[in-house]
């Protein structure tokens, strides 16, 4: 490929020059930023993150701010949303209380978040993303994974190459800077990206992703969030490197499946592919509310009305699924998606609430929610879906009730019978939102 070149030299990632020997600055343009890796023409993962977001779109909108420390947030909750890179070297942080962030920056200048513009400007970004591949999964607002192997050809370039165009691309279009990681896995691709914030590109190859894991906190792998990692702490693990040197099954007895996580991710092993939307075979029904929502009771009760809206259509369907799959977008439309697969494919609303539930537990922080969804997928149509639980009874018992109501709806239609659940919760304030088969 003619673009290639020596990957320890490396190209320039203002002016893209190909440099002809190591050098501190490029040879063609003079500018420091120069990228080179041994692995730089062979990796093909990548993972965007805009810098300081909500806070950069403002300045962009308004020069004058362009020098000042600018936080966004405010409003009801009065915390921090975002904060640009000035206010965050006076020690400015997201989440923190507005009163705190205005004692370490009494300067500063607060601008409540506007949310529709926010959106409008990551949906440009994202386009500019499917530009490249087809394959982009966006993570939040500001954020997406790009597999761009087997891109080559297209672009007559190699993907560190059409990275560093894309963020170039952002700045001048649209005047907001991103930064990149670029790796062989998601994983790692991911933590690269937060390495030189802002403006930042970083690479993490498979020949160093074992000794720069090594000496990384445990809660750097993905899942292990604050409650996971007080019980490693509990049993002495700390640091990757020292999952590094646990095997598999003694990992798995103490963890279960998160152990086989622990196992792989600590050696970066990462096989999870770039799933755009939309992609996998799933269905979902979600709700936008009105007003946030954090309370496990009112979500519980939509949650129930969502698993028999997607349970109706999977026995419609006759087909069935493995895989219980919760979303949840917070008041930042920060998507979290959590999953659970099931020993047996399911069709029953029961079954899919029940697991929802247990996912959504661990959800409830006093976070607040805008939306909620329910999803089943890893669908078949085999027939070997739901068999009679032999060990619980109970589990057995809702499944013939639920059999029974499900004749009495079929007979009278889907508000005849409603459950305990259901029955004069669900408010106003939920709206509903399209669902989703696809
Ligand atoms: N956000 C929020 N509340 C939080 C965290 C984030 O409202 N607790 C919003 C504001 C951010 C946007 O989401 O601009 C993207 O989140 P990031 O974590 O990517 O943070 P930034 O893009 O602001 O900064 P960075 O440069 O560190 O990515
Ligand atoms: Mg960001």
């Amino acid at each position: 490929m003619a673009s290639l070149n020596n990957p320890q030299f490396g190209f320039c990632r203002d002016c893209l020059a190909n440099q002809a020997h190591e050098a501190k600055r490029c040879q063609s343009c003079g500018s420091p930023r120069l990228l080179r890796h041994p692995e730089l023409y062979r990796l093909g993962i990548a993972h965007v993150d805009c810098d300081a977001f909500y806070a950069s779109v403002e300045k962009r909108d308004n020069p004058e701010l362009r020098n000042k420390p600018v936080i966004i947030g405010g409003g009801k909750r009065g915390v921090v949303s975002t904060a640009c890179y000035i206010a965050r070297i006076h020690g400015v942080k997201s989440a923190m209380p507005m009163f705190k962030a205005l004692e370490a920056c009494p300067h500063a200048i607060v601008i409540k978040p506007d949310m529709e513009k926010y959106v409008r400007v990551g949906r440009e970004i994202r386009q500019m993303m499917r530009d490249l591949t087809p394959l982009v999964e966006p993570l939040s607002i500001d954020e997406a994974f790009l597999d761009l192997s087997g891109t080559e050809r297209l672009h007559h370039d190699p993907p560190a190459r059409v990275m560093a165009q894309f963020s170039n691309r952002v700045e001048r279009e649209l005047g907001l800077s991103v930064s990149v990681g670029l790796s062989y896995c998601k994983f790692l691709a991911k933590i690269a990206s937060d390495f030189e914030k802002p403006r930042g590109f970083s690479i993490i190859g498979e020949e160093e992703a074992l000794t720069f894991l090594r000496d990384k906190p445990v809660t750097m792998i993905w899942g292990v969030g604050k409650a996971f990692d007080a019980t490693l702490e509990r049993d002495g693990i700390r640091t990757i490197g020292q999952l590094q040197t646990m095997e598999l099954g003694p990992l798995m007895r103490s963890y279960g499946t998160m152990g086989q996580r622990l196992y792989r991710l600590s050696r970066g092993m990462d096989t999870r592919r770039v799933e755009p939307e939309g992609e996998s075979k799933s269905v979902s029904a979600e709700t936008t509310f009105n007003e946030d929502i954090s309370s496990m009771e009112e979500l519980v009760a939509i949650l129930r009305a969502l698993s028999e809206k997607v349970s109706r259509r999977l026995k419609a369907a006759d087909i069935a699924g493995r895989t219980i799959v919760l979303k949840l977008k917070s008041r930042d439309f920060k998507l979290k998606t959590r999953n659970r697969q099931l020993a047996d494919p399911t069709q029953l609303a029961d079954r899919i609430f029940r697991t929802g539930v247990s996912l959504l537990e661990k959800e409830i922080d006093g976070t607040r929610y805008r939306l909620i969804g329910i999803g089943v997928s890893d669908l078949t149509d085999d027939g070997r879906a739901d068999p009679l639980d032999l060990v619980d009874v109970q589990a057995t018992k809702r499944a013939v009730a639920e059999t029974a109501i499900d004749k009495l709806r079929g007979k009278f239609g889907n508000q005849a019978v409603e459950t305990g659940y259901t029955f004069g919760k669900i408010k106003s304030r939920a709206k509903e939102a399209p669902d989703e088969i696809d």
